[in-house]
């Protein structure tokens, strides 16, 4: 069980600590989709890695669970100021997809079946940071909360978590998604309340 909790620094920290300015804590698991929620079944399932190379690189779903999952533990926070703490959920880490990767570009967009986009700069993704999550609370995914798979990257506001994630596409420039053409942060650290702009 590894432990990605921010500023993780060997002691437990209390929840008012873990909670970023302006958040209020929740126990019920809110759903927030911006339109209808896809259906997406793990034998057709794909996901792709493109490079500027036009390269891509892609799993579906047995081999995307051959790289290794693991269990993590982590805080939710979305814009709409609601935080989660503690969220067990089960996944591949990123950096396990992007190991035979090469490239130049320093960040990349999200794409979701059903059309979503979100921007997340490469290092992010990287370092431990993010997650294909396949499992959350011990179970699989509802398909409300982005199953079968979704983005997680809980250091940032929960829309950079895309659901239904479908690939990454490396890009040279931090172009917006689809939230943040619509007035959200370009980044989006919780810590640092970037919402909106
Ligand atoms: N594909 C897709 N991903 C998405 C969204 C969406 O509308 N579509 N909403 C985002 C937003 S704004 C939030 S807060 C979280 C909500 O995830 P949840 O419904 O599992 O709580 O998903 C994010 N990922
Ligand atoms: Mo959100």
């Amino acid at each position: 069980m590894a432990f990605a909790t921010r500023g993780f620094s060997g002691h437990r920290r209390t929840p008012d600590d873990r909670l970023p300015p302006g958040q209020t804590l929740v126990q019920r698991w809110p759903v927030l989709s911006a339109g209808p929620t896809p259906q997406v079944d793990t034998d057709t399932w794909k996901f792709v890695i493109r490079d500027e190379s036009g390269t891509d690189h892609h799993w579906n779903w047995e081999q995307l669970l051959a790289l290794g999952v693991e269990d993590v533990t982590v805080d939710i926070h979305c814009v709409t100021h609601w935080s989660k703490l503690d969220m067990p959920w089960r996944g591949v880490r990123l950096d396990k997809l992007f190991a035979n990767v090469e490239t130049e570009f320093e960040y990349v967009m999200a794409h979701s079946y059903g059309g979503y986009t979100t921007n997340v700069p490469l290092e992010d993704l990287l370092d431990g940071k993010a997650w294909i999550a396949i499992e959350a609370d011990g179970a699989p995914l509802d398909p409300e909360h982005g199953g079968p798979a979704r983005l997680l990257v809980p250091h940032l506001y929960f829309w950079k978590s895309a659901k239904w994630i479908r690939g990454l596409t490396l890009m040279p420039s931090n172009d917006p998604g689809f939230w943040e053409q619509n007035g959200y942060h370009i980044h989006g650290d919780p810590w640092r309340e970037e919402r909106y702009w």
